[in-house]
């Protein structure tokens, strides 16, 4: 049977993209994206978009059978920053979608799910360098909290009810295709919209600040390349850890000015300093390149320059 993919949350930084790699590799017709807001952009061109709000399972369970869904990728949810300041829908949005999602695979009408965890499942007890994938971890926010309930969630319908979840702790996302949707590392990409638009940029994480981070394209492939890894390779239910890069503002910022020289950076701690500290600096993602042979392609300095030359082309700027 040829899978039909539901992308919930389709709208966002990584389901922008991840709509058009899937429609690139199992059909337009065959990649149903949705979101509680519609975006007038290439992912509601190119195919299927239902408004959904995931919280409604009722209109969530006739979609999937409207297009006889077989594989399902939520990425809906709150974000640590847009979390900690609407805690209560950040606990509700975060926990119910994936229960409902879960549910769905119990009650057999999906076959598998993909469910992102985050670096915020650790906390300031967790050993904070080459982070190893089972350690300590004691999330103080209440979107890793969310994060980490749903890993917990997640082994436990694996283990017993059988369902095929699966899921990675992703690092701070950068790409130039989308706008961040409200983390702790969105400076990383405002960065740069910055120094092309305005020469400056005002960060509000401490320069010294290191934190994983990774390109989009990375993402997306490691994404893609465990969802299509057989079972018996998939020995991790809960999540996996995912390396990526590691870097902090002061890095990026020397980075950015190989490209413009006159790039000028500041520092404005806010709330999300408080976060930032609480997440490991550096991830030891071992377990993610043995079972299913995952392997980052983007350092910093080749993240950087891609970002520079497709955002030159966005804002029509010769570098
Ligand atoms: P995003 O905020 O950019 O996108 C989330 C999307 O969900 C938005 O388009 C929003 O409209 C939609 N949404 C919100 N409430 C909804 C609802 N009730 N029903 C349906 N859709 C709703 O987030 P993202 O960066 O694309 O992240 C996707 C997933 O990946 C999240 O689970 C996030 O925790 C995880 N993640 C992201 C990063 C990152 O750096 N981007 C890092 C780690 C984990
Ligand atoms: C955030 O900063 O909230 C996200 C994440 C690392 O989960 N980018």
């Amino acid at each position: 049977m040829s899978e039909r993919i539901l992308i919930i949350g389709s709208s966002g930084q990584i389901g922008t993209e991840l709509v058009i790699e899937l429609r690139r590799m199992y059909g337009d017709e065959n990649v149903i994206a949705s979101d509680i807001r519609p975006l007038s952009n290439h992912v509601m061109q190119t195919g299927p978009f239902e408004t959904l709000d995931i919280l409604d399972e009722q209109l969530l369970r006739k979609i999937i059978k409207k297009y006889k869904i077989t594989q399902v990728y939520l990425l809906a949810a709150l974000l640590s920053a847009t979390a900690e300041q609407n805690i209560e829908l950040g606990w509700r949005l975060n926990m119910r979608s994936h229960s409902h999602v879960l549910d769905l695979a119990k009650d057999g009408l999906i076959n598998k799910i993909f469910w992102p965890s985050s670096i915020a499942v650790f906390g300031p007890t967790t050993p904070m360098e080459n982070t190893p994938q089972y350690t300590i971890m004691e999330p103080n926010t209440v979107y890793g909290i969310t994060k980490q309930a749903g890993e917990r969630w997640s082994e436990y319908y694996y283990n017993k009810f059988g369902v095929d979840v699966r899921s990675l702790r992703y690092p701070g996302l950068i790409g130039w295709k989308s706008e961040p949707g409200g983390g702790t590392t969105d400076y990383a990409v405002n960065i740069f919209h910055k120094a092309i638009t305005e020469g400056k940029y005002e960060s509000f994480l401490l320069e010294d600040t290191a934190l994983p981070m990774m390109y989009m394209p990375d993402a997306i492939r490691a994404t893609i390349e465990l969802m299509e890894a057989p079972q018996e390779k998939v020995k991790i239910r809960s999540s996996y850890n995912l390396a990526g890069i590691s870097f902090t503002p002061k890095q990026i910022a020397n980075e950015i000015k190989k490209h413009i020289p006159n790039f000028e950076i500041s520092y404005n701690p806010d709330f999300r300093q408080k976060i930032a500290d609480s997440w490991p600096s550096s991830i030891n993602d071992l377990q993610a390149k043995m079972d299913w042979g995952w392997n980052l392609e983007y350092n910093l300095e080749k993240m950087t320059k891609d970002m520079m030359m497709n955002l030159m082309k966005k804002y029509k700027i010769n570098e």
